[in-house]
């Protein structure tokens, strides 16, 4: 049985990369952080009793800002395929705290890389980085491929551009089977809800029921690249079981503004919005909408609050895939309007059993499941 260690196992691309790992035979080993609250929801689904006998899904306490941690587990596990996905992994949160995003995405990938070297594994290992579209930032060229010159607008970016120069390094150096996805922005509906797709469809749903009144939004003309993290997550999976390592970008080609996603978003639950004023004075007026949504026409449901606005930002991302389509044989499978509608959907039904508990309580809400 193969065996795979997954920093960040907590995180949305760690629960979908969890399970296609399980789906194809592999022992899971997941390297979670301790937490004063439970912090596995995403994956509690596929956990196993650790009293059963040889367990498929492992989990052990750790932190990429703990280098003696990671060689512990390393060693104890001696996986065939490492998947360093863990991360500070919010943008604008890293303008708030930078160092210790540089601590865990740039020193945790140098970390868990010279866990492998002493550890003397380096013909053993096969070696994934999570790096990201966020490292071309003010972007040199369009669509932005593999060979696109790199130029971080954040402290995020830029702890990730030292992530993925690193591994090309160790690969160079010491011959590992290190390789880099440079994923674009991939969701779903067990993406982070401080995000911005999420927050929308989130914010969307609860507004439909009456739970939330406004929803508040940055940028709005942002443009990003934005795929299902579940055909990502193939993508990664694919680029460890290659003859020779190599550095992917992961996209859909496809471009949409946040403004779009809203209605995009609305449109799900047959709601329009009527876009009013421009820059901070740009606000959303529900324009029309069913019977049963709880907001009526005339009400503000979207502004632009500047809180979320970044000190650089990064205007445009859109990627081309052509190169993993080739040698990897991978496309996106999930379009944007089902990604969307996947998205909207998942946080209706939580809105419902929401606003079911705050008006019934939630004895009436077990009855009824
Ligand atoms: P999430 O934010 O959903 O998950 C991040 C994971 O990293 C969580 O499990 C988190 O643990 C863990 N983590 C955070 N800090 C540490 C640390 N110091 N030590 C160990 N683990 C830590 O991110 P995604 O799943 O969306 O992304 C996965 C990776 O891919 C990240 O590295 C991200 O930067 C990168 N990426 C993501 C893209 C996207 O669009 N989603 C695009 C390109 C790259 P906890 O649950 O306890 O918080
Ligand atoms: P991003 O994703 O920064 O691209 O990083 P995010 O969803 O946070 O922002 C996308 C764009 O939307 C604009 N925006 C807002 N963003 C947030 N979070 N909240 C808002 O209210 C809001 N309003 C507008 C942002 O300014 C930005 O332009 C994600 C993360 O998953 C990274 O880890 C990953 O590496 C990159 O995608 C690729």
């Amino acid at each position: 049985m193969k065996k795979a260690l997954l920093t960040g196992v907590t995180g949305q691309d760690g629960a979908y990369l969890t399970e296609l790992l399980l789906e194809k035979g592999y022992q899971v080993h997941g390297i979670k952080r301790r937490a004063s609250q439970f912090n596995t929801h995403r994956i509690d689904h596929l956990y196993q009793d650790p009293h059963e006998p040889d367990p498929r899904l492992v989990l052990h306490y750790g932190d990429l800002t703990d280098s003696t941690n990671l060689i512990r587990v390393v060693q104890e596990v001696q996986p065939d395929e490492i998947y360093n996905l863990g991360a500070q992994s919010h943008v604008a949160v890293s303008f708030e705290s930078p160092e210790y995003t540089a601590n865990s995405d740039a020193m945790g990938t140098l970390r868990l890389l010279e866990a492998i070297r002493i550890l003397g594994l380096e013909d053993e290992v096969r070696f994934y980085q999570a790096s990201t579209s966020e490292m071309f930032g003010k972007v040199q060229e369009t669509p932005q491929r593999e060979t696109t010159p790199f130029y971080p607008r954040s402290p995020y970016g830029a702890a990730k551009l030292y992530g993925h120069w690193i591994t090309v390094n160790y690969r160079e150096s010491y011959g590992l089977y290190a390789c880099s996805g440079i994923l674009f922005n991939h969701e779903s509906p067990r993406r982070g809800e401080t995000f911005v797709t999420r927050k929308i469809t989130r914010a969307l749903a609860r507004i439909y029921l009456g739970l939330d009144d406004c929803l508040y939004l940055g940028n709005l003309d942002a443009l990003r690249d934005w795929g299902h993290a579940r055909d990502y997550v193939e993508a990664q999976w694919l680029m460890l079981q290659q003859d020779q390592p190599e550095d992917f970008v992961i996209a859909t080609g496809e471009q949409h503004s946040v403004r779009d996603f809203v209605n995009a978003a609305a449109a799900r639950l047959e709601i329009q919005i009527d876009w009013r004023g421009s820059g901070p004075e740009e606000h959303g007026v529900l324009a029309s909408a069913p019977e049963d949504c709880a907001t009526k026409p005339g009400t503000r449901i979207v502004a632009v609050d500047p809180r979320y606005f970044r000190p650089a930002e990064v205007d445009t991302l859109l990627g081309d895939p052509s190169k993993a389509k080739e040698k990897l044989g991978w496309q996106p499978k999930t379009t944007f309007d089902e990604l969307v509608s996947e998205m909207v959907e998942k946080d209706l039904e939580r809105a419902r059993r929401d606003a079911l508990i705050e008006s019934e309580g939630y004895r009436a809400y077990r009855f009824k499941e």
